[in-house]
């Protein structure tokens, strides 16, 4: 499991803050630890009261982390004060440890979280070591010094801000005129080139409480388990969106909820697919089925969208002299057996699951003795230049959705056979079955 830290302040009204940054990185499925600089004492009227932690503990809790955990990455929040910034951007920089600088000013609400004399330090010391900032629309004008009124001077702004030394820069929008008036939130990304990603405005309405702070947790999440800056941005917007949409209304604010049902669906996914990895290893004959490339199961959540929704085993089963080796399952680790889900969800919604195994006519035969639906495709016929589990699992699956979907192989490619269920451990089963009949 990949390992991110946050370094920033308490909000006790649990939207913003590590309280934010902490459940996202669970509905990331990746591991959160937390620095905290400040308790802020808060609620939907502003900022009652702040109590800065003593640098020394600060810098303490930093140690404690990297000289104990190899970190994959960081963000910033609530930095507060100029020598909490220094130590921050010393121990980040001295364990290298990659990190998204969140350059959180001000509360929702009203209420001061930087103080003024830091946002030097902030910008000497850790823009230029950070790998993305991501500031919204005030921010970057502070920043930058440049004043922001459309997309053009977003973009002079995000130029200046990779001068000033931060690899990427990421302003998030929803505060211009224009898309006020349009209901669209556009965010503007630059790492040495230019992309928008936009998305409907909710709520607009109101003052949005922890959009900030779940953008960049959802960002150093997606970015430790190595997804590329595109998607990880686009993931985290979509995070975002989401947790508006379930946030808590108070009269004049929504605090953000990052707590989503998927969250639930996901840690679901994640123990089935233990469970189902477990179950096959106790299959007698199982081992004799695993294909040259190995055999991979997974299982996707209900509305998977990419291969990061998908859990598998990472570095697929094995067998090795001594018995049946698999991995750690995790999400986004098996691109094959994601893409081989996603394609059969398309056709029927509900077969979230699926496994490879090595072709034999006697498998694919007491597959038909259980009846099973079984379907093949030829990859003969594949056309030039298409994904072979994207085009064949949609060939095989024309007329109705399987239950087996087999090939026998071209030059260089095993035949193998493919068993889909609604769950993991539905798929162990069946295997299990499958493997009494032989
Ligand atoms: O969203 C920025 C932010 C960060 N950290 C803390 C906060 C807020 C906003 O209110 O309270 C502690």
């Amino acid at each position: 499991m990949k390992i991110v830290m946050t370094i920033g302040g308490s909000d006790c009204s649990g939207g913003a803050g590590i309280q934010a940054d902490i459940k996202t990185f669970s509905a990331f499925g990746v591991h959160g630890t937390s620095v905290l600089t400040a308790i802020t004492a808060q609620n939907s009227d502003g900022v009652q009261a702040i109590q800065e932690v003593p640098v020394k503990i600060v810098e303490q809790q930093l140690e404690s982390i990297m000289c104990d955990m190899a970190v994959d990455y960081a963000k910033t929040g609530m930095l507060y004060s100029a020598e909490i910034i220094a130590v921050a951007a010393t121990q980040l920089k001295r364990y290298g440890v990659p990190f998204v600088l969140d350059p959180v000013m001000n509360a929702g609400a009203g209420g001061i979280l930087l103080e003024d004399n830091a946002l030097n330090t902030l910008i000497k010391l850790l823009i230029p070591i950070c790998a993305v900032v991501t500031p919204n629309v005030p921010e970057a004008s502070i920043i930058s010094g440049l004043e922001i009124r459309d997309i053009e001077d977003a973009k002079l702004a995000a130029l200046k801000i990779n001068d000033m030394g931060a690899s990427a820069v990421i302003i998030k929008g929803g505060h211009l005129e224009h898309e006020i008036a349009a209901g669209k939130a556009t965010d503007l990304i630059y790492d040495g080139k230019f992309e928008h990603m936009s998305s409907s405005m909710i709520k607009q309405e109101k003052i949005v409480h922890g959009a900030g702070c779940t953008f960049s947790a959802a960002l150093a999440a997606e970015l430790a388990k190595g997804t590329t800056l595109h998607d990880a941005a686009t993931s985290a917007k979509k995070f975002v969106y989401d947790a508006i949409l379930c946030g808590v209304e108070l009269p004049n604010l929504i605090v953000v909820n990052q707590s989503l049902r998927k969250d639930a669906d996901r840690y679901f996914v994640l123990e089935n697919v233990k469970e189902a990895v477990t179950m096959l290893k106790e299959t007698l004959n199982f081992k004799k089925h695993i294909p040259e490339v190995g055999t991979n199961i997974g299982m996707a959540i209900a509305d998977a969208e990419s291969e990061h929704d998908v859990a598998a085993v990472d570095g697929r089963i094995i067998a090795a002299r001594e018995g049946v080796h698999a991995g750690c399952v995790d999400f986004g680790v098996s691109s094959h057996v994601a893409r081989l889900i996603l394609t059969m969800m398309k056709h029927d919604k509900r077969k979230r699951s699926a496994i490879n195994l090595k072709y034999t006519s006697e498998l694919i035969e007491a597959c038909e003795e259980l009846g099973l639906t079984v379907s093949s495709f030829d990859r003969a016929k594949e056309p030039a230049g298409a994904k072979t589990m994207d085009w064949g699992v949609r060939e095989a699956s024309v007329v109705f959705s399987p239950d087996v979907v087999y090939d026998l192989g071209a030059v260089g490619k095993e035949p193998m056979v493919r068993i889909f269920g609604n769950t993991a451990v539905e798929v162990a089963s069946k295997v299990k079955r499958i493997m009494a009949g032989l």
